[in-house]
């Protein structure tokens, strides 16, 4: 029970230091990441370590999540047009993209 307080209170500060630090470049702080035509939304996005999930846009173009650089290389999704795809992340700077839409690229910072 103590433990999970300690979480708790982790994430509350998480959330406060987030909302004191809003950026004008458009990146952001969730764990829910849309893939929508043609960009990956918010990006760079910094969150605690943990899962992440990717929800497509509807209606979508297909789009896809591959991993390029990270600490560890998750799965890559499959090409989507709806739905969900979810990754569990360590800590580290994680990169990917869309291998159909150039340019369509994503960061996450993983703390
Ligand atoms: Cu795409």
């Amino acid at each position: 029970m103590r433990s999970q307080l300690l979480v708790l209170a982790a994430g509350v500060a998480f959330v406060a230091a987030c909302k004191s630090s809003t950026s004008p470049s458009g990146g952001g702080h969730s764990t829910t990441i849309s893939a929508e035509n043609n960009f990956f939304s918010p990006t760079p996005d910094t969150i605690p370590a943990g899962q992440v999930t990717f929800s497509w846009a509807t209606p979508s173009n297909g789009h896809n999540v591959t991993w390029l650089t990270g600490p560890t290389t998750p799965a890559n999704s499959q090409t989507l047009t709806s739905g969900t795809y979810q990754a569990t992340l360590q800590a580290g700077t994680y990169t990917y993209h869309c291998t159909i839409h150039t340019g369509m690229n994503g960061t996450i910072v993983v703390q």
